[in-house]
């Protein structure tokens, strides 16, 4: 188990307040203090040292996983990196929906983890995002990628991503990736990457969203979503 420096910290001062030295000063334990039931103490405090360290361990390593597994980092100043790995899109995360088709994976397994997202002859679109412009970051991109794996059970599925920019509502951009040529191979789990330029002048109001649009019919999985902007 990793902890962050923050966390490790927390824990320190934690159990710094913890009065390990009260069972010494107790008058019952003094008046029987052989040097056994001393050890026997040390040994109390010790395991109760390490009973309340574990305790705080994983409560903090809760309540750091408790959060969306969806991150936005900041990595390269000109681009804005979120990743979804589905594990926890039962719990909603905001700016993703269609959670209904992210079911627990059992054969095939999911790329990451239990979770992956299934689309087929009743669910033709995938878990997707959306999002305003203006709640990425300041400014709009000039394009963007989403990638990720894919698992199709029929070779050369009719699927693409679908990157769609509204205003107000009303559709302003609709781009559409074919993934068919690059799923070649069946049962298999496959790294996909799909790129869009935005050609036509944005503005931080506009709503942007990713989902792969599934029309074959057939069964065919996705996991591991990555969206990168670029400014
Ligand atoms: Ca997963």
């Amino acid at each position: 188990m990793k902890f962050p420096l923050l966390q490790m910290k927390a824990l320190s001062l934690i159990l710094n307040i913890i009065p390990s030295q009260q069972f010494f000063i107790n008058k019952k334990n003094v008046n029987f203090a052989s040097g056994k039931f001393i050890i026997r103490t040390a040994n109390l405090i010790y395991m109760k040292k390490l009973f309340l360290f574990v305790m705080v361990a994983l409560l903090l390593s809760a309540c750091s996983n408790s959060g969306s597994k969806s991150t936005t980092d900041q990595g390269a100043q000109n681009e804005i990196v979120i990743t979804n790995d589905l594990e926890n899109a039962k719990g909603v995360i905001p700016s993703w929906y269609n959670e209904k088709t992210v079911v627990n994976m059992k054969d095939p397994l999911a790329h990451s983890g239990s979770y992956a997202c299934v689309t087929n002859d009743t669910i033709e679109f995938s878990y997707s995002y959306s999002e305003l412009f203006k709640n990425i970051r300041n400014g709009v991109p000039k394009m963007a990628t989403l990638s990720g794996w894919i698992y199709t059970t029929v070779a050369n599925p009719e699927i693409s991503i679908i990157c769609n920019i509204n205003e107000n509502k009303n559709r302003y951009q609709w781009k559409v990736y074919p993934l068919e040529k690059e799923i070649s191979e069946t049962g298999k789990w496959i790294e996909f990457n799909s790129s869009f330029y935005f050609d036509k002048p944005l503005n931080p109001e506009q709503e942007v969203s990713f989902v792969a649009w599934n029309l074959s019919k057939k069964a065919v999985y996705l996991d591991d979503f990555k969206i990168t902007f670029m400014y």
